[in-house]
């Protein structure tokens, strides 16, 4: 491997360029808004947003759902974070859904949605997302909107090539960004290089009910994958990678991982792995992961604890996988609806790089190599390379398509989003964002059929585009109309937490499978109350169990005697209404879990230990009739030797 170092952009020479671009940005205005700006984003009260856009968390490990083009924010659904407005981790059900192998982890970073696809084309059943921070995958069923399984992914740190999926959703896939001991053990940092390893985790979805299971894992070097996207179409069955340390240094202190010229984009044939392990290849490596599944009967989490994953030696697979040198640091790597073109966002360099999968396939066919990287084949960069597109902007990120043969991608020093046309690399038009933009979104921009129409670029920085609130400013997105020759801003709106990237897809095919109800007859929760002839209240020692039901606008019991200090108090809580959008909530005085918000048809839980005697209140904490504040009752505590009776 090359060590060239560059003096063009130094760490130093970044910050400097990035801190005068926001300064320049902090006193330009709105540009020219046209007056057709606004209706272009009104939806009428009433009216329906024509795309759902479900943008990332960021540090709130949550995934928000806003409608297209308002800007119009409508739930955060939780995933990675416990969530009081939902119970979410709180209630007994959830709280399955948060466990690890490092225990209960309550927060995430999560990154990336992206939507499941048939031959493609983006399905509308499911949303995964990723969890960076203690690695995890989850799934989001988009009939209900809620997050139905979380995988955890062993043998990774910094879970951020993921969580993208291969074009019949066969695979949704995370590749770790900190390389790390594999096995983890105790062994002196400095010793990273030749020794810590890079895993690519391949997490196969049943077709039939999207059931996560790991496949198997790719052992890779420790270059640190930062960003992946699957192969389409022609290129279907590979996946690719970008690497931004293929000096494997240990510290990024300086310019260390900063001083190849090239890094490289790891092309991987993951049908070719297939194939190897499904003939019994790879090694089986002890290795703990947690497994939870949200059962929809039973409204109710479960948590499974792995020991043990299939690991694959990239070396052992000839022709498996290939590197692609790739100039300075790329961060996104995206490929474009046809799967001809691999374009590799060089985050330290002037141009833009995209590689030919045919030229690729070509080059490999004529075993022409440029040496090899622990073994495995470096293709040589001027055979790979289709194309550049010169000097487009600074610090270059991710790029999505419309479909009609033009790249948009985001640069961050320059903030901005730049379009450019596949095949001819010509930059056609560039409008500034309002800053520092990161990723960018078109609906079904990274499928093989994008919807185009708008593009949504999520930034960084706000700073004066909103009123001030304190230190911080809310994060923010942009909307930019896409369909004429030039882009158009339409709107700003603000964000949940940071948005990373977000996934956009036609409303219409999300909206017939969206759920109204659950069924009361198909509620198989383990305490659930059906009918109010079952409501009871009993003692198991020191637990106490309340079997309660709710329906406007009372509970059933409202009035419980014989409780005592020192019990554990269980409210099995079941929402009887069946009626659209009528859930009701629950709590109790010095409950310190959150209160439950309960769906149509479903059972929730939480405990209460009470630490005093007295008659205390609860009340449903969802306003939901006419006589919502009626819909109350009284719980009494007597002493821990009391001989009162329950009675309800
Ligand atoms: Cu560029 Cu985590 Cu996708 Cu943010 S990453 S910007």
């Amino acid at each position: 491997m090359k060590k060239i170092h560059y003096l063009l952009f130094t760490l130093a020479g970044v910050a400097m360029l990035f801190t005068s671009c926001n300064q320049q940005g902090n006193k330009s205005s709105n540009g020219a808004l046209s007056s057709s700006a606004a209706e272009k984003v009104y939806v009428a009260p009433g009216e329906h947003d024509e795309y759902y856009a479900f943008v990332s968390g960021g540090f709130s490990g949550q995934l928000s759902v806003y409608g297209l083009p308002s800007g119009r924010l409508f739930k955060v659904i939780p995933v990675f974070s416990q969530d009081a407005e939902k119970a979410w981790g709180y209630n007994e059900e959830t709280k399955p859904m948060l466990n690890t192998s490092h225990g209960f982890v309550p927060w995430d970073d999560s990154h990336h949605p992206d939507i499941s696809q048939t031959n493609g084309e983006l399905d509308g059943r499911y949303v995964f997302i990723n969890g960076n921070n203690t690695p995890r995958i989850a799934k989001i069923d988009l009939s209900t909107f809620e997050t139905t399984e979380i995988i955890e992914v062993p043998n990774s740190a910094g879970n951020h090539s993921s969580s993208f999926v291969t074009e019949n959703t066969e695979y949704v896939v995370a590749g770790t960004r900190f390389s790390v001991p594999v096995p983890q053990r105790d062994m002196p940092i400095k010793e990273y290089k030749g020794n810590f390893k890079g895993a690519l985790t391949f997490i196969s979805v049943a077709p039939e009910d999207g059931g996560m299971d790991i496949k198997f894992q790719l052992l890779m070097p420790g270059f640190d994958y930062d960003l992946s996207h699957p192969g389409r179409g022609a290129s279907h069955g590979w996946f690719f990678f970008t690497t931004y340390n293929t000096e494997e240094s240990h510290t990024l202190m300086e310019v260390n991982a900063s001083q190849n010229d090239k890094d490289f984009i790891a092309a991987v044939n993951w049908k070719k792995i297939e194939e190897y392990v499904n003939n019994g290849g790879g090694t089986m490596m002890p290795s703990n992961y947690a497994h939870n599944v949200y059962d929809e009967h039973t409204h109710t989490a479960t948590s499974t604890m792995k020991k043990e994953v299939l690991t694959v030696d990239p070396t052992k697979v000839p022709g498996a996988v290939y590197f692609l040198p790739t100039p300075k640091s790329p961060h996104g790597c995206d490929v474009d609806p046809s799967g001809e073109y691999i374009v590799g966002n060089g985050k330290l360099s002037a141009d833009l790089t995209v590689h030919s999968f045919t030229k690729m396939l070509a080059a490999i066919e004529n075993e022409k190599f440029d040496g090899e990287a622990y073994g495995i084949p470096i293709l040589n960069f001027e055979d790979v390379l289709a194309g550049t597109v010169s000097q487009p902007g600074l610090g270059p990120l991710h790029t999505e398509f419309d479909g009609q043969g033009n790249a948009y991608t985001t640069f961050f020093i320059s903030s901005e989003v730049v379009k450019w046309k596949l095949g001819t690399w010509e930059v056609v038009d560039r409008q500034p964002c309002y800053y520092s933009v990161g990723h960018l979104m078109i609906p079904g921009g990274n499928s093989r059929k994008p919807f185009g129409k708008y593009v949504l670029a999520m930034n960084k920085i706000t700073k004066d585009r909103y009123l001030p609130t304190g230190p911080e400013v809310t994060q923010s997105a942009q909307l930019y109309d896409i369909s004429g020759e030039k882009m158009e801003l339409l709107l700003d709106f603000p964000t949940v937490g940071e948005p990373h990237y977000a996934a956009g897809i036609a409303a219409d095919i999300v909206k017939q499978r969206s759920k109204k109800i659950f069924s009361l007859t198909d509620n198989k929760h383990k305490y659930a109350t059906t009918s109010d002839a079952d409501v009871r209240v009993e003692r198991n020692g020191k637990e106490v169990h309340i079997y309660m039901t709710m329906i406007r606008s009372h509970f059933n019991p409202d009035n419980i005697e014989g409780v005592k200090v020192g019990d554990k108090v269980y409210f099995h809580v079941t929402n009887l209404e069946q009626d659209y959008d009528v859930p009701h909530g629950v709590s109790v005085i010095g409950a310190n879990t959150s209160e439950l918000l309960i769906m149509p048809g479903q059972t929730e839980t939480f405990v209460w230990e009470p630490k005093q005697v007295g008659v205390w209140p609860f009340y449903c904490t969802d306003f939901c009739s006419a006589l919502h504040q009626e819909m109350q009752g009284y719980i009494r505590v007597s002493p821990a030797n009391s001989n009162i009776d329950l009675s309800w």
